[in-house]
């Protein structure tokens, strides 16, 4: 175990004054993230919470460039400024974009298999908080079964199962992705600095606690993002090359309800007439584990 103070910020890469909502998971760990990357980086924000946390020009508060670009279109831009670092030998500045999950898992998804599939050289970084929430929370296809958004038509939960993104990054063969969280630090440092460090199209997803958005205390964020990795909602793993590794194995499995119940999105299925949908989640949780274990299980044999 590494000693606490390893988690320290030494080298601070944003300015004080964030416009982010108390208890934003987003906003903390980017700024993990930008000490970790240093200073030679272009940050790429398509519209999302990011592109109003970190604020226009001169107020910016990453220290970094920052080029705020169109929802749809940021691997394509991020394509764009590498081919012109590279062009002036800074082959070593990093590019990263940082995304939501609606402009990563639909209007941006074809974008970043584009950029993914020609093997940029960039880092793509998705929040997801599960939700378009800059905007006023819509649901999006990483929206989780059950939750509340203002966008689901009916009782206003949605009915469907969320993208599987990583699957669908995994089949890009990447040279590096993986998932990440708030609550687990020293396994998120270490997941920069691999990808930092490697070569290609690296995407990272993160767990976005959002206090407004999943109707939570903020001062629980940490809390319920640790729930979401003990629960094994939000499972923490890394994929080279197609080959999955689980990086953090809880010992004892919680029931999703530990997680959910802390978050007013998902009150409703404490209702009686709601418990079935409890366990389907349960069940979905379970199978996704089980998924996730084969697919490591199969990268060891053929390793
Ligand atoms: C083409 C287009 N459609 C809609 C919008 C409005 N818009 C700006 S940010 C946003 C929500 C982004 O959601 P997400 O990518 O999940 O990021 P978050 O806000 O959750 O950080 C939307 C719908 C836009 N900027 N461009
Ligand atoms: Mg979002």
């Amino acid at each position: 175990m590494k000693p606490a103070n390893d988690f320290l910020i030494r080298d601070e890469q944003v300015f004080s004054g964030a416009l982010s909502c108390r208890g934003c998971g987003w906003s903390l760990l980017v700024r993990h993230l930008a000490s970790l990357l240093g200073p030679d980086t272009v940050y790429v924000l398509p519209a999302s919470c990011f592109s109003i946390i970190s604020g226009p020009y001169p107020l910016a508060e990453l220290k970094a460039n920052v080029v705020h670009t169109l929802f749809a279109a940021a691997p394509a831009t991020a394509t764009g400024i590498r081919a012109a670092l590279d062009r002036q030998g800074k082959t070593k500045t990093n590019v990263v974009v940082l995304a939501g999950d609606g402009g990563t898992f639909d209007i941006g998804l074809q974008a970043l298999s584009g950029a993914a599939a020609r093997s940029e050289n960039i880092i793509y970084i998705v929040n997801n908080n599960g939700a378009y929430m800059n905007t006023g929370i819509q649901t999006s296809t990483a929206t989780p079964y059950g939750a509340v958004t203002t966008t689901n038509p009916g009782e206003g939960y949605k009915k469907s199962w969320p993208k599987d993104l990583m699957g669908i990054i995994a089949a890009h063969n990447l040279p590096y992705a993986a998932t990440c969280s708030l609550a687990f630090m020293e396994d998120f440092r270490e997941k920069v600095t691999r990808t930092k460090n490697t070569e290609g199209f690296r995407l990272l997803m993160i767990d976005g606690p959002c206090p407004p958005g999943h109707k939570t205390e903020p001062g629980d964020s940490i809390h319920i993002a640790r729930l979401a990795v003990e629960t094994r909602l939000f499972p923490l793993f890394e994929i080279v090359r197609q080959h999955y590794k689980l990086t953090y194995k809880p010992e004892s499995f919680l029931p999703v309800e530990e997680c959910l119940k802390y978050q007013g999105r998902f009150r409703h299925l404490f209702r009686e007439e709601n418990k079935a949908m409890l366990e389907d989640i349960q069940e979905h949780t379970d199978n996704t584990w089980n998924r996730l274990l084969a697919l490591e299980k199969l990268a060891n044999v053929i390793a």
